[in-house]
């Protein structure tokens, strides 16, 4: 059986759209936060709850929700998480037989859809587990670093170049904070919009560092109001990830297919489901 349980409550594929709805009704209704939309904010915390896994001992991922607990929470890539976390109490008040682990992924495929990105199918079946299964601190990758970073973290997860590369192009979406990354600016020009900007960024236009207090990054060169972070620029500067960029930014269906499939398995990293992918929800996006 798939589900949740909770009593006798047994929810169905039109109990998740319900709450899929609600939680797509919140992102109209709350405008009022960043560039206008709570959606890239949901997209990491359904990232950084599913990021932690690691293939060898088959710990962490989504399954738990142990970003709740402050331990995880308070893990300086999670800053700013909070603001994820908090819009969606009200929707777990309304549909409490939902499970924190549940509702993050979830809301992470409501706000791709609802920003005009692919279909993300998602299937329940997450547990919310207590403090003692937090993660250690370190998990999540390092802006700072370079591709062999990016290559030993999502490596641990078991992703491979083509799909490191993918995943990466979610930076269409929103936006760096002073106050919580260190970093600042958006990487595209519509970071409530999922497109392929983020690659076509990438190749066409001209990266420099930018001059400032803060931590090293890039600015582009024609308006300087972009950024790139030097994880990013390792995407062009390898050559085997560049391969991926390039096809990504000629391709936005290609980029949207293979998008899709990749966050599809990074939301069901470590989960025991006891379905199968059969069972996987499309969910209907809302009609503007
Ligand atoms: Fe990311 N990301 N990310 N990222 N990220 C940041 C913001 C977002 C890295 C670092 C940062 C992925 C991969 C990486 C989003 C989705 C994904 C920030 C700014 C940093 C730093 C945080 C702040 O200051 O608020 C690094 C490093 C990597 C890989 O090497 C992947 C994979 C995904 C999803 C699939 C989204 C969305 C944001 C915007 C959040 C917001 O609040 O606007």
């Amino acid at each position: 059986s798939s589900g949740e349980t909770q009593g006798i409550f047994k929810a169905t594929k039109d109990d998740y759209q319900k709450v899929y709805d609600e939680i797509a009704r919140l992102l109209v209704d709350k405008d009022d936060y960043d560039d206008g939309s709570y959606g890239p904010v949901l997209v990491r915390l359904a990232w950084h709850a599913s990021g932690t896994y690691d293939a060898a001992t088959k710990t962490g991922g989504s399954n738990g929700a142990t970003m709740r607990f402050a331990p995880e929470g308070d893990h300086g890539a999670n800053a700013g998480l909070k603001h994820a976390r908090d819009f969606l109490e009200p929707v777990k008040a309304k549909f409490p037989w939902i499970s924190y682990s549940d509702l993050w992924t979830l809301a992470g495929v409501c706000a791709i859809q609802e920003m005009q990105g692919p279909i993300i199918p998602w299937r329940p079946g997450r547990q919310d587990r207590d403090v003692a299964f937090c993660t250690p601190d370190g998990r999540l990758p390092d802006a700072s670093k370079d591709q062999n970073h990016i290559r030993a973290i999502f490596g641990r997860m078991g992703f491979d170049d083509r799909e490191m590369v993918a995943l990466s192009g979610a930076h269409s979406l929103g936006r760096c904070h002073t106050d919580r990354s260190g970093y600042d600016g958006p990487w595209a020009f519509s970071p409530t919009v999922m497109t392929n900007e983020y690659f076509r960024l990438l190749m066409d236009e001209k990266w420099g560092w930018k001059k400032w207090n803060g931590p090293a990054q890039y600015e582009d060169q024609s308006t300087k109001s972009l950024m790139m972070l030097p994880t990013d620029m390792a995407l062009i500067k390898d050559k085997e990830f560049k391969k991926h960029v390039e096809r990504y930014a000629k391709d936005s269906q290609v980029f949207f297919k293979e998008f899709s499939d990749v966050i599809v398995k990074l939301f069901e990293l470590g989960v025991p489901f006891e379905s199968t992918p059969e069972d996987r929800i499309s969910f209907k996006v809302s009609d503007d």
